[in-house]
C-alpha cells in the first residue's frame, strides 16, 4: 500500500504532517511528487485492515436497526437521492461520522448519511442499506476509502449491490435526465480497490440477469459503457474523443472502482447512470456543476420510480 513512501524519512514527514493538522502539501516521493493532506485518514494506518473496519461498520448499522442482516445495497449519485424516500419506511438513519470509517461527503448534492430502509415488496421483509455518503475516489482518501461503503453493504449481508451515478454521455441522443443502464466499465483511475495477488474475474460484472429485469420494468432503457476518470475535473473534449474511441458511452468520476470491490466480495452488481450533461465537446456549452445538480433534480421523480421498482423486484426472489 505505501510503497510510495519507501524513502527514508518519508514516513517521519506523514507522521508530522498529521499530528500537526497542517494545510494540504506537495512533497516529494520516490521519483514523483504526491499529494498529502491532513483529510480522514481511517484507512492509511497500515495496522487497520479493511475488511474488519467494513465489519465494524456493518455491526454499528445493524445495531442500530435492530436487524441480523440487509439483504441489499444502494449508493445513490447525483440525481438518484429521492429513490431513498419511494424504497420504502427508513428504519434508522444515522450521519456518516458515526459509522466506522466513512466521513461525511465533501460534494454539495450528496446527502452525507446512511439510511437502513425497509423495502416495500408486499412480502416477506427486505431490507436495503442506502449508503448517500459514497467517497469518491478525486477526494483522495484513497480506494479503501472508495470500496468502504461497497464493503460495509456486504459485511451486513447484501448480496446484491446498485450503484447510481449522475454522469457525462457521449451519445447526442441521449438528453440531459436519461437514465442509462450500465452494461460494461473502463477503469480509466489505473487503480483498483483490490490489493496484492487476488485476481478477480469481471466478464458479466455488471448483471445481465438486473440488466433484464430493469428493462422488463422500463423497455426504452439504453444501455452503455460506464468510463470511470479520475476528476475532479470534467474532461477536456480530446479526452471525451478518447473515451469514445476505446468504447466508451458515459462519462464519470465513480462506480467502476466500486463495483469491483462489489464483485469481489461476492455480490451481484447493478449499475446505473443518470446522463445529466452531454460530455465537454459534446456538449455545445461548457460544463458546470449547478446545471448537473439541476438536471438531476429535474429528472428525481422518474428515476426514483424506477429505481424502487427495480430494487424492490431484485430482492423479491
Ligand atoms: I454529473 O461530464 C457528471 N459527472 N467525468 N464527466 C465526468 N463526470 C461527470 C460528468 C462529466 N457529469
Amino acid at each position: 500500500m505505501e510503497a510510495c513512501w519507501a524513502e527514508a524519512g518519508a514516513e517521519t514527514l506523514e507522521a508530522e504532517l498529521e499530528t500537526e493538522s497542517v494545510t494540504p502539501a506537495i512533497v516529494p516521493g520516490s521519483g514523483y511528487l504526491r499529494i498529502v493532506s491532513n483529510m480522514d485518514n481511517t484507512f492509511s494506518d497500515t495496522g487497520t485492515d479493511p475488511f474488519d473496519l467494513a465489519q465494524r461498520a456493518a455491526r454499528t448499522l445493524l445495531q442500530a436497526a435492530g436487524l441480523e442482516s440487509i439483504d441489499i445495497g444502494l449508493v445513490l449519485g447525483s440525481g438518484w437521492g429521492g429513490a431513498a424516500n419511494l424504497l420504502g419506511e427508513s428504519v434508522v438513519e444515522l450521519p456518516a461520522s458515526e459509522v466506522p470509517g466513512f466521513a461525511p461527503s465533501g460534494v454539495p448534492g450528496h446527502s452525507g448519511t446512511l439510511s437502513v430502509v425497509r423495502l416495500d415488496t408486499g412480502g416477506d421483509p427486505r431490507y436495503g442499506l442506502v449508503l448517500g455518503a459514497r467517497t469518491h475516489y478525486y477526494e483522495g482518501r484513497g480506494v479503501r476509502a472508495v470500496a468502504h461503503g461497497v464493503r460495509t453493504a456486504a459485511a451486513a449481508g447484501a448480496k446484491t449491490m446498485v450503484l447510481t451515478n449522475g454522469c457525462g454521455g457521449l451519445n447526442p441522443d441521449w438528453s440531459p435526465g436519461t437514465p442509462v443502464l450500465i452494461r460494461d466499465h473502463l477503469n480509466l483511475t489505473a487503480d483498483s480497490p483490490i490489493e496484492g495477488a487476488d485476481f478477480v474475474d469481471l466478464t458479466d460484472l455488471y448483471s445481465p440477469r438486473l440488466r433484464e429485469l430493469a428493462r422488463t420494468i422500463d423497455p426504452s432503457l439504453a444501455e452503455g459503457v460506464y468510463a470511470q476518470l479520475r476528476g475532479p475535473h470534467y474532461e477536456t473534449p480530446a479526452e471525451v474523443r478518447m473515451v469514445k474511441t476505446l468504447g466508451g458511452d458515459l462519462v464519470g468520476m465513480s462506480t467502476a472502482l466500486e463495483a469491483i470491490a462489489a464483485r469481489h466480495a461476492g455480490m451481484e452488481v447493478f449499475g446505473i447512470s443518470l446522463v445529466t450533461n452531454l460530455a465537454a465537446g459534446i456538449s455545445p456549452v461548457a460544463l458546470a456543476h449547478e446545471d448537473v445538480v439541476a438536471a438531476g433534480k429535474a429528472a428525481e421523480g422518474r428515476l426514483a420510480e424506477l429505481l424502487s421498482s427495480i430494487v424492490k423486484e431484485a430482492v423479491n426472489v
